[in-house]
């Protein structure tokens, strides 16, 4: 295996909404150079492409990115070096949406919502996205509230109404959370209800692992090699947590799970275009466009050390039934220091050897915060 040559096609997208402000039900602080728009907040995510050279596609979130021209957005991308990548609906935050979107007890409010999600289609053919992310707040908070049943019903055929509009080569992924905000049931709680929906759906329709959306103690790495053995793996909402859907930066909270994690890929074939490796997170108190760029260096340092498992040695233990010896095999990839690969491999794609300092050193966050005064920055808008 040519692990620079693996790690040179490595493909990371950003999510747009890292690059607005973002909190919780207590605060969301403002900070200053924060985009006012998608056209802003693009110029921030070609930054992170521009200093790691493996983040050239950004997801957009919809109506978080709502513009009037989408085909002049993604000729925009395009003149700042970067791709548009999976557009994501939003269908919970909605004053209809109280009770559920697409699994709403009233016809009414299920139209209005996979309305919602076609449109997000028709910004896929504008844009040239190839990828639609579905994830859905909806459950309930008592048991009663509504029929878990029915619900599903509802579930599975306004799945079938989107995935009948989707075009040649278009996807969806379908994202499943654990509960929040729904805090009883949540209608697509785990890998297996998205896996069972996309099953039935056909091979347009995938399942993305939010690596934030588990019940703690959660193996993802096997979720990951099934899902994969599957060929129903279409990506990652890349982020880390120490307790809930923390959306801080991925492998910040549990760097040997993510190697754990991209072992699996690697494993499992999937360190391919066909999986989307996207970040999902939230700079609530950290500087966004540096706190991306080290996200993203989380993951090629996760995946270098991933490539450099001695596979073979690793076969041999585990068929002769050696456990410390498979585990040592393990170990010992995880316990390489590949910054050093990794700035050789920089510099030769042309890059600085540290991305995070020669960001620093570009005075780009200088000139946004002076640049960037007036107008609403941008944010969740909950
Ligand atoms: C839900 C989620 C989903 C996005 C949102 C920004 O928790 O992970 O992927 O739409 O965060
Ligand atoms: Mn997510």
């Amino acid at each position: 295996m040519d692990i620079k040559a693996a790690l040179r096609a490595q493909h990371i997208e950003t999510p747009s909404w890292a690059f607005g402000n973002s909190g919780t039900r207590f605060k969301v602080f403002a900070q200053r150079g924060v985009p006012r728009d998608p056209y802003e907040k693009l110029a921030d995510a070609a930054q992170v492409h521009a200093y790691t050279g493996i983040a050239p596609t950004v997801a957009l979130h919809i109506p978080w990115d709502k513009v009037d021209d989408y085909a002049d957005l993604a000729r925009h991308a395009r003149e700042l070096g970067v791709g548009i990548g999976a557009i994501n609906s939003n269908v919970f935050q909605d004053d209809d949406y109280m009770l559920g979107s697409v699994t709403h007890p009233q016809a009414r409010v299920r139209r209005k919502a996979t309305d919602h999600l076609l449109e997000c289609v028709d910004i896929m053919d504008a844009t040239g996205s190839d990828t639609l992310k579905l994830w859905f707040s909806d459950g309930i908070n008592y048991p009663g509230q509504d029929d878990l049943r029915a619900r599903q019903d509802r579930l599975a055929e306004s799945l079938a109404r989107v995935y009948g509009r989707l075009g040649e080569g278009q996807r969806f992924l379908l994202e499943y959370k654990l509960f929040e905000p729904a805090f009883y049931a949540t209608d697509v709680p785990d890998w297996g209800t998205a896996y069972a929906h996309c099953v039935k759906l056909g091979p347009k329709a995938q399942v993305v692992v939010d690596t934030g959306h588990h019940a703690p103690g959660t193996n993802i790495e096997f979720i990951v090699a099934f899902l994969l053995r599957e060929g129903k793996l279409g990506g990652f909402d890349f982020n880390s947590r120490f307790y809930a859907d923390d959306d801080l930066m991925v492998g910040a909270a549990d760097p040997f799970q993510l190697f754990r994690i991209m072992f699996e890929v690697i494993r499992g074939g999937g360190l391919r275009d066909e999986v989307a490796f996207m970040l999902d997170q939230c700079h609530n108190i950290e500087p966004k466009i540096p706190g991306q760029i080290r996200s993203v260096m989380n993951v090629q340092e996760a995946t270098a050390k991933a490539l450099l498992v001695d596979r073979e040695a690793l076969a041999a233990a585990q068929s002769a039934g050696d456990v410390l010896g498979a585990n040592a095999v393990f170990m010992d990839a995880y316990n390489t220091d590949v910054r050093p690969l990794l700035a050789e491999l920089r510099q030769e794609m042309g890059l600085a050897p540290d991305p995070m300092a020669a960001y620093a050193r570009s005075g780009y966050f200088e000139k946004i915060a002076a640049d960037r005064v007036g107008g609403e920055q941008a944010g969740w808008g909950a």
